[in-house]
């Protein structure tokens, strides 16, 4: 496959950005949106795909996944190739992943080294956040070369997993002072580390090891707890935050009550919290270890609140948060993943899939549901996280210049999902028997198709490196 891809009419297509809805078609060319009209005529040599009664969206955005992070002493088991290729089938054309400082090393060799191991293998576009574990002076330094030089303008910190990530209060706020001067973002894991350590260490004393008690000892007043003291230093250090994967009434009502005073606060929750409660826990079968995830699953009122919140702009993003651990098979010579807590349950790597089914179940139980609209839909899963994330408008939306990043939607059909069927390399997938209305027909990136129904057209080096720019949320 050559690098310039033909030039393709979509003829006849319903084209949905965040604000727009209308027919029209729309030829990409050269790697972009060429031109969108009624009746367009071309030449024999531009290849005509008649998208009568199907949708034609943005291809998704992804903002929180994880190929190949080290996690402990095991690794997600999606590469860079099987994960994004997975996030290609479900319409994502886009995904942020992360390079993680460790210990030795600066900012800038955690961004060297994920490239390295991304470069050859990524189907789809991509960018890095990196997860900063130190700061120092030169740290500081690094982060402002990365913005300025690397095209990597967002970071993650952690506020839990003591003695492993987790990040002070201190450093937190200089990483907050330096990126938001900057024009970056700052992105947080907002638990109460210490405090779930010690109920951890409390539960296993007293004999409780199954996953049941994943949920019990990170409870969402901590996660309250920590969304209100990282919102509080933004404020201080004047700087715009944004909190991955809320869960509970307990961290949003913070975010909500600040959007509220006027201080920059964003947010994303994933699918997961809104297809499941923490009902999922009520086993002692070690099977629940699908369901452990960081934050866990919260209750039906939770949930109720992350709709709403959805649906006003409280929460602005919906990203996956696709961390996969195998339940049995494993993968790239990690035999056990998720079995490393059979008698532990603070040993299960924590996370799950969800890259290549985020578009349909959103369309599902979003849209079809009256959850929210066909725009709000596109806005949460591609056109917010691109602006956040300094990736629009050159993705994120259907416009003339704009990347052909291109998705068709066909919201008639329905589909029953199977792992067996999805292309990441985990070996389950919380949604298995599920039917959901609506299926991702065909998926250009950059004007190359790459999905064409069951069939993969795409190649691995495909993807680039996409260097990103400023936030842009105001
Ligand atoms: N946080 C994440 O963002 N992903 C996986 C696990 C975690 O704690
Ligand atoms: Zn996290
Ligand atoms: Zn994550």
């Amino acid at each position: 496959m050559s690098d310039h891809a033909n030039a393709t009419l979509i003829r006849n297509g319903r084209v949905i950005t965040a604000v727009d809805d209308y027919v029209a078609d729309v030829l990409l060319k050269d790697g972009i949106v060429h031109t969108i009209g009624q009746h367009l005529e071309v030449g024999d040599d531009v290849q005509v795909v008649d998208a009568t009664g199907l949708y034609v969206l943005p291809g998704g955005v992804d903002t929180h996944v994880h190929m190949e992070n080290v996690v402990g002493p095991t690794m997600t088991c999606d590469t860079f190739a099987s994960g994004t290729k997975a996030a290609a089938f479900g319409g994502t054309t886009t995904v942020v992943d992360f390079a993680l400082q460790t210990a030795e090393d600066s900012p800038l060799g955690a961004i060297a080294r994920a490239q390295r191991s991304a470069e050859s293998q990524v189907n789809i576009d991509y960018g890095l956040h990196v997860i900063i574990t130190r700061v120092d002076e030169q740290v500081l330094k690094d982060v402002r070369y990365a913005m300025h030089h690397e095209g990597v303008s967002s970071f993650k910190m952690f506020m839990a997993y003591p003695g492993v990530m987790m990040a002070d209060d201190a450093a937190i706020f200089r990483m907050l002072r330096q990126v938001g001067a900057d024009g970056g973002m700052l992105a947080l894991h907002a638990e109460n580390g210490t405090v779930i350590d010690l109920l951890i260490k409390e539960a296993l004393a007293a004999g409780h090891t199954s996953p049941r008690y994943h949920e019990m000892t990170r409870p969402a007043i901590m996660e309250g707890e920590a969304t209100h003291r990282g919102i509080r230093l933004a404020e201080l250090a004047e700087a715009p935050i944004y909190f991955v994967h809320v869960s509970s009434n307990q961290a949003l009502k913070h975010i909500v009550q600040a959007r509220a005073e006027g201080i920059p606060v964003f947010a994303e929750t994933c699918p997961h919290y809104l297809l499941f409660d923490k009902s999922v826990y009520n086993s002692d079968d070690f099977e629940i270890a699908k369901y452990v995830m960081t934050p866990p699953l919260r209750t039906n009122e939770d949930q109720k609140h992350l709709w709403r919140a959805l649906r006003y702009d409280d929460l602005q993003v919906i990203a996956t948060d696709h961390c996969p651990f195998c339940m049995k098979e494993g993968h790239l010579g990690f035999q056990k993943q998720k079995q490393m807590g059979k008698d532990d349950f603070s040993m299960i790597p924590n996370g799950a899939p969800g890259i290549e089914t985020r578009l349909v179940s959103l369309f599902d139980i979003g849209v079809m549901k009256g959850k929210f609209s066909l725009n709000r839909f596109v806005e949460l899963t591609a056109t917010s996280p691109a602006k956040l994330f300094g990736l629009f408008p050159k993705k994120g939306t259907i416009a003339v210049g704009s990347d052909a990043d291109v998705v068709l939607f066909n919201p008639a059909v329905t589909q029953t999902i199977r792992a067996q069927d999805l292309h990441s390399n985990v070996d389950y997938t919380l949604l298995e028997g599920r039917t959901l209305q609506g299926r991702v027909e065909k998926v250009f990136l950059r004007g190359h198709l790459i999905v064409d129904g069951k069939e993969w057209k795409g190649r691995e080096g495909l993807g680039r490196f996409v260097p990103r720019g400023q936030v842009n949320a105001f």
